[in-house]
Order: structure tokens, then sequence, then C-alpha cells
């Protein structure tokens, strides 16, 4: 593909898509033009790898989630395809920023966080190790919900990404199917027949995903709803509008919203519903597919793997069984058992308040068939091992993982420690009647845009250095390891971080009015705010820090620019209270004259995958400050450790094993194991002890308790503080000396800055295990029996 093809395309396009012309065209009609013609350019390879997978009789891999948070995708198509310096090039010509026009794509939030964004790189690799793959989910209107401050605290607004023409779908109206919910069981015999009571149209709206290099591309076929009649005509004659525009509203609000948290189950029939309806569909749409090539269900395994990414589509499970049993006529047992052969789950959590239950009663009411076999499911099971008590159902509760886990052959944990704790604790009944049935595939991130495209500057100087291979084989980053001997390389690393970091400090400036210095150490903490990952351990630390400079000012501190960035729950008041702490000592710690060479605090608002692909590439030191225990794996603590940040952490999740390849040398460790944290718990008053033992933390706290940070208002901050004393379940007060003092073991390193850049470099060289085209090669050899297609 030459510039002047993509010219073309574009020009073409622009005409006769958008009907603009070259100067009258905006730099909206820039950005959909060229996302049309780059479009253009993926529909052939995307249909040679459907033609090749037909033909072949391949197998093929299902991934089932609730949540793709791809971000934006014009850059990565482009950067995919090669043909990133023909479109800068083409946007010099007509004296368009080329920047602009990538900046206009609105980012798609359709994911709340890790999970996520998890499956969007799990698309990238996928379709760049030539796997036959389909992602499957929802098409939600409002993606996930955009956060602003006001006074410090959260406001959140509804998100609009598809306000404007999506220009990547393709809109398939003819593959379509009809949903049912609610109604009656009519059984004869063995086998019954569901009638629901009501019903919606589930339509597909398909996305192609190109991967490395633009040799292969799958599908995301993404499920909006409609209704199965658009309104009701004789009620609108009657002049009752709004009641006759009621069903359509009605059906339309499944696919309407993403629900704003994964970490708590929530009981609620239209997030039950969302879950049926997507999974419905995609079983619907994959037994079509199937039977267009076979005519033998009972075969179904060898060329179906369906991937259910957590709990959210376990209902395929009892769903398969009933298409297999009730609509064709397959024998009870051997349905689940092909069912089996087909699923495998993905556990994402341990936190109790995620994992899904759903009340028997309203599974009756929304799914009657379904619930029978559960109980059915349920009840085989139980037969099957008479020795044992474990139940799927359990006070008057379905737990959806323990129906995933029985209906799956392979269940994963997505840590080695995670892994490990699933075996000993949730799972630990159904891992001894089924021992190999756990396995781990530790999560990886995909490079291409988590450094190809975020980082530039690194990325040039890798290539410079090694070639590109690493691109398509993150493990090839090794060979920078000798390079790090090389006083000329590390300047150049050390620059392009340098470059990064004022880049930054720009966008703060211009955005946030913060003006940070750039030569200052910029520490990082980017996720969702929760409890257990301790943001308000980071802050209890930034004042604590604080307090120490006013104390002393010269005693040669190294400067740092702390950085937040990450939304709450919108129900979730206490992360909420801690957003608004942070913002309030940001306030102050800012303004302080003492301290403002030495200290600033940004709070960068709706976090997102651009802004992530902003803050990291820029960030020295990452913070990954979980309780141990708690964090299943961890994504972000990849993305930085690749380009280049050391990180501060406790020994959880995939920080273990980021710590094992990147050097315990090389890697700020402090804090209890996960099996200390739960010790610790069992101490009574083990909060008020360790706040006594420590005066650096007692300082802190009863700063914020004299009001320090909330002038007029000593009483803002009493709920977050009392829990701090009396509760503290996530342990911040017994690991905060410990966090203190590796703090300051990394101002130390810092101003120390060859060695630090050294261990910067050592960080990048080692990170190519965390490629997810290494996860996925786990999935499609332990897991689904795929190969890759060449
Ligand atoms: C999560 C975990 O919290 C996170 O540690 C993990 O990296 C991610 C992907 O496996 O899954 N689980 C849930 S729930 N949300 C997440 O982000």
């Amino acid at each position: 593909m030459t510039k002047a093809g993509l010219r073309q395309g574009m020009l073409h396009h622009l005409k006769y898509s958008l009907g603009k012309d070259p100067a009258h065209a905006q730099v909206r009609d820039w950005r959909v033009a060229l996302s049309l013609a780059v479009r253009d350019r993926i529909v052939d390879p995307w249909f040679a790898a459907t033609r090749a997978t037909y033909g072949g009789r391949h197998k093929r891999v299902y991934y089932l989630s609730m949540e793709f948070l791809i971000g934006r995708l014009l850059e990565d198509a482009i950067v995919n395809l090669g043909l990133l310096d023909e479109a800068e090039e083409v946007f010099r010509e007509y004296d368009v920023s080329f920047g602009d026009v990538l900046a206009n794509e609105p980012d798609a939030a359709l994911g709340n966080g890790g999970l996520g964004r998890l499956a969007a790189c799990f698309l990238d690799s996928l379709s760049t190790l030539a796997c036959p793959a389909y992602g499957y989910g929802i098409r939600y209107e409002h993606g996930l919900f955009r956060q602003r401050f006001v006074d410090g605290r959260q406001v959140e607004e509804p998100e609009t990404w598809l306000s404007d023409t999506h220009a990547w779908e393709f809109q398939r109206p003819e593959a379509a199917f009809e949903i049912g919910f609610g109604g009656e069981v009519a059984e004869t015999g063995s086998r019954a027949l569901w009638q629901p009571g009501e019903s919606v149209i589930a339509e597909a709206h398909d996305t192609p995903i190109i991967g490395w290099r633009g040799n292969w591309a799958n599908t995301l076929r993404l499920w909006s709803a409609r209704p199965t009649r658009l309104f009701d005509l004789e009620r609108f004659n009657r002049g009752e509008f709004a009641a006759a525009a009621e069903p359509e509203a009605l059906a339309r609000t499944i696919s309407r919203v993403l629900y704003p948290d994964d970490t708590t189950e929530q009981g609620k029939a239209l997030r039950l519903k969302q879950e049926y309806f997507f999974t419905a569909a995609s079983l619907r749409d994959i037994l079509r597919r199937f039977r267009s090539e076979y005519d033998d269900l009972r075969k179904l395994p060898l060329k179906v793997a369906i991937q259910l990414n957590d709990t959210h589509p376990a209902i395929a499970g009892p769903e398969l069984v009933r298409l297999l049993h009730d609509e064709n006529g397959i024998d009870f047992d051997d349905a689940v058992a092909i069912a089996r052969a087909c699923l495998s789950y993905t556990n994402h959590t341990l936190m109790p308040e995620a994992l899904e239950r759903w009340s028997e009663a309203l599974l009756g009411s929304l799914l009657p068939r379904h619930m029978k076999l559960i109980e059915r499911i349920d009840d085989t099971h139980a037969r099957q091992h008479p020795d044992r008590k474990m139940r799927i159902r359990e006070d008057g509760d379905v737990r959806m993982g323990e129906l995933s886990f029985v209906m799956a052959h392979k269940v994963n944990g997505v840590s080695a420690l995670h892994t490990d704790l699933m075996r000993q604790t949730v799972f630990a009944e159904l891992n001894r009647l089924h021992p190999d049935r756990i396995v781990n595939e530790t999560n990886g991130v995909t490079p291409r845009r988590w450094l190809l495209s975020c980082n530039p500057r690194l990325s040039a100087l890798i290539d410079r250095t090694i070639g590109n291979d690493w691109v398509g084989d993150l493990e090839r980053l090794s060979e920078l390891e000798p390079h790090v001997e090389d006083s000329g390389f590390r300047a150049d690393f050390a620059a392009a971080k340098a470059e990064n970091k004022a880049e930054l400090a720009r966008f703060i400036l211009e955005t946030e009015n913060i003006a940070v210095d750039p030569e200052a150490m910029f520490d990082i903490q980017i996720k969702r705010i929760h409890e257990y990952k301790r943001q308000h351990m980071n802050i209890l630390e930034t004042i604590a820090l604080w307090q120490a400079i006013r104390d002393n000012p010269d005693a040669g501190w190294t400067p740092r620019v702390k950085i937040f960035a990450g939304k709450a729950a919108p129900g979730y008041v206490l992360a909420k209270k801690i957003i608004h702490l942070i913002n309030d000592v940001a306030r102050l710690v800012n303004s302080d004259p003492v301290t403002s060479s030495l200290l600033k605090v940004v709070f960068m608002p709706n976090y997102n995958v651009t802004l992530a692909e902003r803050l990291i590439p820029a960030a020295d030191l990452s913070e990954q400050i979980s309780t141990a225990g708690k964090e299943a794996s961890g994504t972000g603590n990849m993305k930085l450790a690749l380009n280049g940040a050391l990180t501060i952490g406790t020994r959880d999740g995939a920080n273990v094993e980021i710590r094992e390849r990147v050097g315990a040398e090389n890697f700020f460790l402090f804090g209890m194991t996960a099996p200390e944290a739960v010790a610790r718990r069992a101490v009574p008053d083990h909060a008020t002890r360790a706040i006594e033992a420590s005066p650096v933390l007692a300082r802190a706290i009863a700063a914020i308790e004299a009001g320090v940070f909330s002038p007029g208002d000593p009483e803002r901050y009493r709920d977050v503080v009392e829990n701090l004393r009396w509760s503290d379940y996530f342990l911040v007060c017994s690991d905060f000396d410990s966090y203190y003092a590796s703090q300051r073991e990394a101002d130390a390193v810092f101003m120390d800055r060859d060695r630090w850049i050294r261990m910067s470099v050592r960080n990048t060289a080692r990170s190519g295990w965390f490629s997810s085209d290494r996860t996925i090669r786990g999935y499609m050899n332990d897991i689904w029996g795929v190969q890759s297609i060449v």
C-alpha cells in the first residue's frame, strides 16, 4: 500500500462518503475519511482469513466478554497495517495535523478496567497470531461514564461515543436473533419447551480487528438490542405517544449502558438480562455457523472453543445444554458433556463481593427453563460426588463461579499467585474433585499499542538498536540487555524518557494548570479507585512526605510529582472520598511555597485508554501497592514496566512474576505477603497498633483529622480515618512503614541517575514475557486446542 493509494482512498471517501471537498473538510471529516480508507485495506485480509478458516475446516475460538475496552482504533489499525509514515505524509501535504485527526476519534470505553482492556489486548493478539476467533459482546450505546471534578469531588456524566458515525463497524441486519425472557416451560417427558413471555431482537455489528503486519483479521461482533415490534401504532393513533414508544425504549434499554462496576455483583434484573442477551445471541450465532458446515452437533467441541471472560456469560452453560437437549434432542448427560468440552472459564477476581450470585427466584422468573437445568446440573454433579458437599446453589442463590467451573473443561486464573489462591480458597472443594481443571494463564498486554504506538521515542530507539522484530516477538527485547553497558544507549534511553516527561508536563500545564518539574520523579498510580488498590496509602505517604519536607526543606529531597488517575464506581462512597481527599491534598500542597519545588500532586480526570497512553511512557515509578492476595493480576503494572518504569509494589498478582523477571534488584518491594496479610487481619486492633508504632503515619492521619486539607470542615474525612483506625481490612496501616521506607529508597536511587537508568533499561529488556501474544499462545495450547493458521 502506497502513500498515493492511501491518499486516493481517503479523498474518495471524503467526497463520496462524506460529501466534502478537501478545502472545506473539518478534522472530523478527515478522521472519518481516513478511517474508511484504512478499513477498506482491512477487508481483503479479513475475507481471506474467513476463507482460510472455512477452507481448512479449522476450529474457531469464541471469546465471550461483557466488556471490550478497545479505546481508539484508528492508530492501531494504521500501525498494524504499516501505514503510519504514509498517513503522516499525506496529512502534511494537506497541512492538516495528523495528531488532531487521531485525537478526534472517540475513545470506545466499553469496559471498566483491566478485565475489559485484557479482552481488547487479546483481540489484537488473536489476529496477530492468525488464530481464527470472534469476540462477542454488547454494543453499549453509552460506555463508561465521563469523570469530572467539581470542587474536588467526582461527578459522572454520560459517555456518548456513538453519537458520531462509528467508522469501523458493519451493521448486519440479517444476523439477528430473537432472544426471549420470562414466560412458561411446558414439560413433555424429559424434554421441555420454553415459551418466553417477552423477547427482543439482538442485531449484530461487526468490527474487523487487524493483526500486526496486516495478514489476518478477526471479527469483534457486538450485539445491540431492538424491539420485536417497533411501536404500537394503535396506541399512537389514540394519541398515547409516550406509551406507544414504550416497548421500543424497554428493549433498547438492554444495550443502553455499561454497568460502571466490575467489582461488585449487581443485583439487578437488567444486568442479568444483558448477560443472557449477549450470551444467547452469541451461542445461536455459533451454532448457526457450525451447522452451515457440519451436521453432527456431537462434533461441536472439535470445531468450537468458547471462552467465558469471568462469570458474566456463565449462563452459556445451561443455555448450550438447552439448545442441545431441548431443541436438538440430545440426551441430557451427553448435552452437558458436549457443552463442557466446548466451554472454559477465566476467573478474574477472588473478591467475594465480585463473585456473581443470582437468586433462584430472579433466575426462575427471567429464565425459567435455565433455572430447571441448573438444578439438574447441580443435582447430577452432587450425585457424581456423593462424599462432597459442594453445591452450585447456596442459600437460595445460584453461584455463577461454581456453575461456570462445573460446566467448563478448563478454569484459569490470571497470574501464578491468583491461580494458587483460587485452588486454595474459592474453588478448593471443586479443585479437589477436578484436580486437572484449574490452569494458570498469566495476563499480558499487546506490545503494538502499549509500546510501539504509545511510546514512539522509545520504540524508535529499540528499532535502531535491535531492529523491529520485537513488535511481533516481544521476548526479543532481551537483546537490549547488553546495551545497558553502552553509555550512548543509556543516554538515548534517558533522553526518550525525558522527552516523554516534558510532553506530559506540558499537557498537565495546559489541562490542569499545574506546573510540574519534568526533572522530578514522575510517580504514577493509574487504575480504578478501590480500597484494595490503596490509593489512600499513597496519599498518606504523600502527606507524610510533605510534612517531612516542611520540617527540613534543605535535607536534599528528591523532587517528586505524584500523579493519580482513575474512576470510582458511582455508588462507592469511600472510593469517592479518597478522590476528594487526593484533590484536597493536591490543592494545599501545590500552593505551599516551602515545598512547591519538591512536591506536586496531580489527579488527572477521566482516566481512559487514551490518557493511559499518555501517562505510561512518562512514568518513572509505577505504584502497584494493593494488599497482597487482592489484585488478581494487574496489567497496568506490565505496561509501565515495559515502558521502563520501576515498580514499587507488593507481592500481589503479576507483580510477583514481574519482579522475578526484571530481577529483585530492579524492583522496590515492600509489605506483607498474602498469608501474612491473612494472619495480620486476625490480630485484634492491628490498625491501632500499627498507628501507635508509627509516628510518621500517626502524624499524617492527625493532619487529615485536624482539617488541614479541608479547612473549616474537619469532619469531611471522618469516615476515611475511622475506617483506617478501627477496621482497616486492607491493612494500609500495617504496611505503611514498609511502604514509606521503600519510597525513601526509591528517592535515593533516583538521585543516582545512572543507576536508575540501568534499572529502567533492565525493566524494559526483561518485560518481553508479558506480551499478550504469549498469553494467547498459552490459551491456544492449554485450553482451546487450536493452532495458528500459516
Ligand atoms: C480484574 C482484576 O482486578 C485485575 O487484577 C486483572 O488484571 C484483570 C484482568 O485479568 O481482571 N478482575 C476484575 S473483576 N476486574 C479486573 O480488572
